[in-house]
């Protein structure tokens, strides 16, 4: 049967070529969704896991089509998975203690490798790792225990499947057949997904990948994004596909930039849309774990991370790659401690929180929430400190840290911060404003 074009279409282009991506047409958010996202936003943190049998190599998650290794070998890696040191009760606490209310984790990267025991294929952790067990079901288990929302990343992008034909931007040397069906592929996907849904509990979400790699491509995205919305209708839908978010997904992501930034240079057409935003970002420079990756962020930028995306009224997803072992580099999970640390004294100022009202400047962000306005002060070298005045009434201006009070004057169209040189946070001086009527 020839499929019909659906009336309306996601209208995308690449490098000027019009594309177009039929997704869920016509989607009206749930009140269960809705309510899910009112909760996302006001989390503002979560944890990113990257694990999957490619951290035995040790090179991060693309070691497979970096370094051009064909199926047959990448097939010897999961022989050698044997994670002994995994306890997702470790996991989660160090989430919970670095401020964290939500995990998003690999249930399958672009290698194809499900973390899960999928019934779909045998290619899975329990049935090709002397491990066996299904990482996904024990930390699903843990996160419900301790309140933790748990999202599954999932590569739409399979460099395993010899139906994932025709072949995108990506996966070319896995020594696969020049021939392939799409459709086949897309079933098993769906397949994969319906698991997924189903056998792990309530999910916080899914997160999408890969669709990029085929920009073109007919991905079926409405039926999928239906399937899930009608088997866990709070469970959000986002895709990492770097556009404007399309008909059917109930956030918004961008990758290693702030909303409506580009340093990457793949965020050119991140067209900021109306949806709840997170923002992604690695501790070091890699998702999966890599062994020679020492590049590893200080305190002062992650905590900056996170302050600037609240700013931009977006989450922060912060990523670990953990060791073949199953445990997390103590580089990490020291830093996230101090995070959480920094979140205790200052949690307020973040979570729950809203982005503005005045729009991120040079100096640093502001957040709100009620009657606050929190002014994170992030690099300011003078004294006073000059805001737009705000429309409503001062009543007063204080140090989150002590409640001392910071002297100010108001201009015609100005609000000037005395700012104490003695008081200067090297990390985020923040100052309330408590506004009256
Ligand atoms: C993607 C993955 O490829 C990566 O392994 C990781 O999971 C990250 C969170 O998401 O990264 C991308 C995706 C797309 C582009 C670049 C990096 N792109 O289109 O240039």
């Amino acid at each position: 049967m020839k499929r019909l074009l659906p009336m309306t279409l996601a209208a995308v282009s690449l490098c000027g070529i019009a594309l177009s991506s039929p997704a869920q047409e016509g989607y009206r958010p749930s009140p269960e969704n809705r309510q899910a996202r009112a909760w996302f936003q006001e989390a503002r943190f979560g944890l990113f896991v990257h694990w999957g049998v490619y951290s035995v190599l040790g090179r991060g998650e693309w070691v497979m089509h970096n370094e051009r290794i064909p199926i047959a070998e990448y097939e010897k890696v999961p022989p050698r998975f044997d994670p002994t040191g995994y306890d997702p009760a470790k996991w989660v606490a160090m989430a919970k203690a670095a401020g964290m209310r939500y995990i998003t984790i690999t249930s399958k990267h672009h290698d194809g490798f499900a973390m899960y025991d999928s019934k779909t294929s045998d290619y899975d952790v329990v049935d090709r790792t002397p491990y066996a067990k299904d990482v996904l079901a024990a930390l699903a288990e843990e996160c419900r225990k301790e309140g933790i929302r748990l999202f599954f990343y999932y590569s739409q992008l399979d460099w395993h499947r010899p139906d994932y034909f025709p072949r995108g931007r990506t996966g070319q040397w896995a020594g696969r057949p020049e021939s392939g069906e799409w459709d086949r592929y897309l079933d098993y996907m769906d397949a994969q997904l319906e698991e997924l849904l189903t056998g792990y509990g309530p999910l916080g979400g899914i997160w999408f990948d890969g669709w990029w790699d085929r920009p073109e491509a007919d991905w079926r995205l409405g039926k999928t994004y239906a399937t899930i919305h009608r088997l866990q209708p709070a469970a959000l839908v986002g895709s990492n596909h770097h556009r404007k978010p399309f008909p059917g997904e109930d956030f918004q992501m961008f990758e290693k930039d702030l909303p409506g930034h580009n340093t990457t240079g793949w965020n050119d057409q991140a067209e900021i849309g109306d949806l709840p935003i997170e923002m992604c970002e690695t501790i070091n420079n890699s998702w999966g774990y890599n062994a020679e990756d020492g590049s590893h962020k200080s305190l002062k930028q992650l905590v900056h991370l996170l302050v600037k995306a609240a700013g931009y009224d977006a989450n922060l997803l912060l990523n670990v790659g953990p060791r073949p072992d199953g445990t997390i580099q103590p580089e990490h999970v020291e830093r996230l401690a101090e995070v959480g640390e920094w979140l205790r004294a200052n949690g307020e100022s973040i979570y729950g929180t809203r982005g503005g009202p005045i729009p991120p400047r040079p100096w640093g962000v502001t957040t709100h929430a009620g009657d606050r306005v929190y002014v994170h002060v992030l690099d300011w070298p003078d004294p006073v400190l000059a805001l737009p005045r705000p429309t409503r009434a001062i009543r007063s201006a204080r140090y989150l840290k002590d409640g001392r009070e910071v002297p100010l004057r108001l201009d015609e169209d100005a609000l000037l911060l005395r700012l104490d040189p003695a008081a200067a946070d090297p990390v985020d001086t923040i100052v309330v404003l408590e506004l009256g009527s």
